[in-house]
Order: C-alpha cells, then structure tokens, then sequence
C-alpha cells in the first residue's frame, strides 16, 4: 500500500474525540487506521518577520506537519480569499462574497508556502489527496516545482453552477488550477455536472466517453464520492448509556414530550434562522404541539472574525429568545439554543433520544449530521429525519422527509408529520435510509477515491 499524504487546511487534533466540523471528523479516524502524512495549519499566527520552520511530529502512525501563518496570511488567504469569497461563492451566496485583490495574492502566497513545506516531506511513491477550497491551486504549485506523484483532490463543499462561478473576477483560473489535479472528487452529481458544464462551456474541454475530461494531451477523472461516516462506531455510541441525557429523557417521557435536535456549526448556510422560524410556526399551525414538544439547537460558533458569522450569531440569539419570550410556559422551553462543542458520544446519545432529527442548510456540501442522526436511531423505535433538499446528502437519503429550507411553512408541515408519523412507517424509512448509510460510509469513500487515485 503506498503512502498515503494529507494536506488540508488544519489538521485535525488526533488525541481528542470532540471536533466539529465534517473534514476533521470525516478524515481524522481513516487516517488513524491507516497512517500516513497529515499536512496544514496549525492554527497559530505569528509576525510577518518571524519565520518559524514547519513542526513534524508523530502521533501513532500519522506523521502531522504543521505551518504556522502570519497574521496578514491569516486575514488574506482565510478569512479573506477562504471564507469571504469561496465559501459563500461555492454555496452559491453571492450577496456575501467581499472580493478583494490582496485576499487573492494571499491565497495564492499561502498556497506556495504550503508547496514548500510540503516538498522535503514527500517520496516518490506518495499519494497525495488535497482536500477543500482552501487550497484548490496546490497541484499547480507542487507541479510547478517538479513534484511527479499522483495528485487528488477532494472538494467538501458544493461546486457552484458556471454563472454563479463566473461572478468572481479569476474564475478561469480557479478552475484551470483544479484541472491540474489527477482526480478530482466532488460530493453529488449536482456538483460534478457543474464542473463539467463550466469546462465545457468557458474552457472548451471535451469530456470523454468513461467521464474523464480531456486537457490537452493527458485527462483527468472527475467523479462523484460522496462522503461518509463511520457506522458502526457511531451506533456503538449510541447505544452506550449516558446518564444525563437518560435522566432528561425520562423526564420528558413523564412529561410526554418530543424533542426536535438541530446541531450544526454557526454558519449562514445551515439555515439556522429559518429553521428557529420554521419551529415557531410549527406551534402557530398547530397549537396541540404547544408543550409537547421542543428543540434544542446545538451550534458552534465559527469564523467569527467573519461579519457575516457575527450578524448570523445576534440574529439567532434574538429569535431564539422571541420564541421563547412568546411560547413559553413556567415549566415548559420551546427553544434550547446551546453554544459549544458537544462530545460525539453524548452527541450520539442526544441524536438518539430526538424524536426528529432537523437538517435544513440553505446550501451543503454532503451534511454528515443527517447521516449521525439516523445511524444513532434504534430500530425498535426510530425518529424522523427532516432534511434540505439542497443538502448533498439528500441526493441519497430520499426516505427522509425532504423540505425546502427557503419555505418556513413547508417545513413546519413536514415537523408536524414526522411529530405524528406512525411507528411502522417510520421502521420503514429507518431501515431504508440505514441501508443507504451503510453503502456510502466513511470506508467506502476513501476506498473509491484512493483506488480511483492509486490506479487511474
Ligand atoms: P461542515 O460544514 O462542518 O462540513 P457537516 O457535514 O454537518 O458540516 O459536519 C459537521 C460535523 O461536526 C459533524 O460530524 C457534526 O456532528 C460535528 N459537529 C457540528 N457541530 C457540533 C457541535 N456543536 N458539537 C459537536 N460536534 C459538532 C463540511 C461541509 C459539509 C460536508 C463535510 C464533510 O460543509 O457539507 O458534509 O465538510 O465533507
């Protein structure tokens, strides 16, 4: 088996089991098991005349390298170029993208000082997988300093339609940068089309008959591998008893109430405001639903030197407390809005315990929180899973209950059907969805890209 070397943005902390974010968990556990290289950021900012060589150190069979940025890498390559114009570009919000010409010289920057670290590391016989959109122009960079080994890359979040894409000043060059990859994996065929539709139209490339898209006189394979969890290890959390969510729960069956989980990083795209909407008109349509059931929301602040994740942050602060000003009863919160990381295993058992399982980002690459949510279900008694028809994961999971997250009516419809939905119906849709869960798990998303990557 050959080696195999990550590169991302940050690595993930490999001793800790609470991270939140879909790349650290989806990456972190395989790696573990299979060993390797993990390279990126460590997350620490240092002045511009300071310069740091890169820390390798050994943790099991991963060797981890870290860089550090400097603060104006840290403002202009990932809060700027990152998150202020690739992240809303590629979740097709272009009323927040904030182009600026510096943020593109810092990304590019950033992304050679990643190339340089990276070239003392690697062996001839290494496979390479980049992952996300921070560091989309890498191959180009390894390749211009004579790197030959086999370069994939795998892009976490949706790629945008061409007429979105075209709205950012270099969108040409973005995507000539990805065609620099050997493989490039994307989470749906929404986003492979769009890839494709782009290098066709603005590029002139042809695609030929087994997918691959034709560059000149080699090709590159662009295909759809759509991330996974761990099962297994996430019903075995489940089913483990933790006390404290056993002692609310019981409290609630005395009570008979429900409970709606949302959990999410604080970010514009999880449709956390619509969602809280969704929720309030839930108890106006149906006010039997009043007391009996209510949600709790777990989000993570993120990216807070963000404006846009600041102004998202007051808004659900505010609604969430209206809600509950307007609804609530002496013994009765209709909204628990909770910041912070939770472990996973007391995620697991809070997901199991939820009656429904909430789900509605305005714009997801794939939303591995779908996929927990119905691994920690039991099959003696499952909840619902309410899903976006705009998240990845509903290109697969079509036994949820499947809402459009710009209609706040339409979801509070769907929250009252799978309040209400009877048990052998949802059986049925849990060993569905379950079955869909178990053939696209975490291992077989690194299996088919790796193979597609290690043998053409
Ligand atoms: P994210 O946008 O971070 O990931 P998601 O796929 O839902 O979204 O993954 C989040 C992960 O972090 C889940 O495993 C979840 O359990 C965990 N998490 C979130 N909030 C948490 C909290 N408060 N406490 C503990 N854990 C928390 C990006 C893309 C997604 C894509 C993934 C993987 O945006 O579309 O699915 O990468 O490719």
């Amino acid at each position: 088996m050959k080696r195999l070397v990550v590169v991302s943005n940050r690595v993930a902390d490999l001793k800790r089991s609470a991270q939140s974010g879909g790349l650290a968990v989806g990456l972190a556990d395989s790696l573990k098991r299979r060993g390797g290289v993990w390279m990126g950021w460590d997350g620490q900012t240092m002045r511009a005349d300071e310069q740091p060589e890169p820390r390798i150190r050994k943790i099991g069979d991963v060797t981890q390298v870290t860089i550090p940025l400097t603060e104006e890498d840290y403002a202009q390559y990932y809060l700027g170029f990152s998150n202020s114009v690739l992240w809303p570009l590629f979740h097709y919000r272009l009323d927040l993208v904030d182009y600026k010409t510096v943020y593109l010289e810092g990304y590019r920057r950033v992304t050679s000082k990643f190339a340089d670290a990276l070239l003392p590391v690697l062996e001839p016989d290494d496979l390479i997988w980049i992952h996300d959109y921070h560091l989309i122009p890498l191959a180009a960079e390894l390749r211009q300093r004579g790197c030959k080994q086999r370069i994939g890359y795998f892009l976490h979040i949706p790629f945008p339609p061409p007429e979105v894409l075209a709205a950012v000043p270099r969108h040409r060059w973005l995507v000539e940068s990805l065609l620099e990859y050997d493989v490039l994996g994307f989470q749906t065929n929404t986003d492979l089309g769009n890839l494709q539709h782009y290098v066709e139209e603005n590029l002139g490339c042809k695609m030929e008959a087994n997918g691959r898209i034709a560059v000149g006189d080699r090709s590159v394979h662009a295909g759809c591998f759509p991330i996974g969890i761990d099962v297994d290890a996430f019903v075995a959390m489940a089913e483990q008893p933790n006390e404290e969510v056993q002692i609310e729960t019981q409290r609630r069956e005395i009570l008979g109430r429900k409970q709606i989980i949302g959990v999410d990083r604080l970010d514009y795209t999880k449709g956390l405001p619509d969602r809280l909407r969704a929720f309030a008109r839930l108890l106006e349509l149906y006010p039997e639903m009043r007391k009996s059931v209510a949600l709790m929301q777990i989000a993570t602040p993120t990216r807070e030197e963000v404006e846009a994740y600041v102004e998202i942050r007051t808004e659900l602060e505010a609604l969430s407390g209206s809600i509950n000003g307007r609804f609530a009863d002496f013994n009765w919160t209709p909204v628990r809005y909770i910041h912070g990381i939770v472990p996973r295993d007391a995620l697991a058992a809070l997901f199991r315990a939820s009656q429904v399982g909430l789900v509605t980002p305005l714009r997801d690459g794939m939303n591995l929180v779908a996929k927990e949510y119905i691994a920690a279900q039991s099959m003696e008694n499952p909840g619902v899973l309410v899903l976006s028809k705009f998240a990845g994961a509903a290109e697969d999971l079509r036994e949820a209950l499947i809402v459009n997250p710009f209609d706040v009516d339409d979801m509070a419809r769907n929250l009252c059907r799978a309040l209400t939905m009877p048990l052998e119906e949802r059986q049925q849709r849990q060993r569905a969805l379950m079955k869909r869960i178990r053939e696209h798990d975490n291992a077989h998303w690194l299996k088919s890209f790796l193979s597609v990557l290690e043998n053409g």
